[in-house]
């Protein structure tokens, strides 16, 4: 099987970065981005806080912004993600959620000021509505998806958040209403057991006064019923990050995922 991190990743690390390969590097102060160079040895100290366990880390993703704040995110997820600070798109899953397998962490350090609106959009992949994949092949399946995140204090290694069921988590794509339709020997997105519910981005839901107080609350699933894989295992998750998604991991494949922190006291 290919590893799905081969190849060009659709969001570039920082000019400077060095290609993903199979073991960890110590980046130099010259690899950093000069135009960064502020909180350049805040960036350093957490590349190298970065290496160590589980494989190779991710490469460290750069992203200009402003904010007096560095902080470092790392996410796993099955299979895609954005991640939004605010209105603001700091990245992307860098793995196309149409590549087959497309499990991969991604570690990234953007600018920031508190109250830090986090905002996830995370996919499980389908085909089609139906909200199947493999479709007419003999492992034909739901599929299932799961996010892990953590953000850390650049310069001062300090936990800032981690993913758990203080989240509010909306689904906005559910498919298939009937599970049956898993087993359909030609599924159509609406027909039969296959039906769908895709609802639009409620208005505003990345700002940081939108009223969440009827999402539901993230629920927190073990890494035996996610099964995570590529990825996962290169990041030295917290002891209080969890896997989260919705209440089903195989039908509800479209979430948007929120989580106000406020300044620490
Ligand atoms: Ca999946
Ligand atoms: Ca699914």
């Amino acid at each position: 099987m290919q590893d799905p991190n081969v190849g060009a990743p659709a969001f570039r690390p920082a000019p400077g970065a060095k290609p993903r390969s199979g073991e960890p590097e110590l980046l130099s102060p010259h690899d950093l981005d000069t135009r960064t160079a502020s909180f350049g040895a805040a960036i350093l100290a957490v590349l190298l806080a970065g290496c160590g366990s589980g494989g190779a880390p991710p490469e460290v993703t750069v992203v200009d912004g402003p904010g007096a704040l560095s902080i470092k995110g790392e996410v796993w997820a099955d299979n895609w993600f954005a991640f939004y600070l605010g209105d603001r798109l700091i990245i992307e899953d860098s793995v196309p959620i149409t590549t087959e397998r497309s499990f991969n962490a991604e570690a990234f350090v953007f600018n920031a000021d508190y109250p830090l609106q986090l905002n996830f959009v995370a996919k499980d992949f389908k085909q089609d509505d139906t909200g199947l994949e493999y479709i007419g092949r003999g492992n034909q399946q739901m599929g299932d998806g799961g996010l892990i995140a953590q953000f850390t204090d650049a310069a001062t290694g300090d936990p800032v958040a981690v993913t758990d069921s203080a989240w509010r988590c909306l689904v906005v794509h559910e498919a298939p209403l009937d599970r049956a339709c898993e087993d359909e020997a030609d599924p159509e997105p609406g027909v039969g057991p296959c039906q769908f519910t895709a609802t639009p981005e409620p208005e505003g839901w990345r700002m940081p006064g939108f009223d969440d107080s009827d999402w539901p609350s993230a629920v927190e699933h073990s890494a035996a019923a996610v099964r995570p894989k590529g990825g996962y295992d290169a990041i030295d998750w917290r002891n209080d990050a969890r896997l989260i998604w919705s209440a089903d991991l195989e039908t509800q494949n479209t979430l948007l995922c929120r989580l106000t922190v406020k300044e620490p006291a």
